[in-house]
């Protein structure tokens, strides 16, 4: 299961290299990366969901579980533990943020 949407994935995401030179003020954001996992868990008080996700290539990240916060904390209601979903992180100042989840079921 792991690897089987990566081909798809790699393709045309090789877009996070706009970013414009000589601005350090903001911390370089690296821009967005998208990956799939599966959800371990929803904390809508604090508007995070935790994830079990795929290694993430763009951000040399391997498998892992972790929590996300989410951009809009509406998504929550439609997560729930045990489901595929594809996800897409935006580097912010204080971490990343996943901006657009998706079931994959
Ligand atoms: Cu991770």
């Amino acid at each position: 299961m792991v690897a089987v949407t990566w081909g798809l994935l790699l393709g045309p995401s090789v877009r996070a290299q706009s970013t414009p030179a000589g601005s350090p003020a903001a911390q370089a954001p690296s821009g967005s990366a998208t990956g799939t996992g599966i959800v371990k868990g929803v904390d809508k008080a604090a508007g995070k969901v935790k994830v079990a996700h795929d290694p993430i290539k763009s951000l040399n990240w391997p498998k892992m579980t972790m929590s996300f916060p989410v951009k809009d904390p509406a998504v929550l209601d439609q997560l729930k533990e045990g489901q595929q979903v594809r996800f897409e992180i935006e580097k912010t100042a204080s971490g990343y943020v996943i901006t657009k989840i998706t079931l994959l079921e």
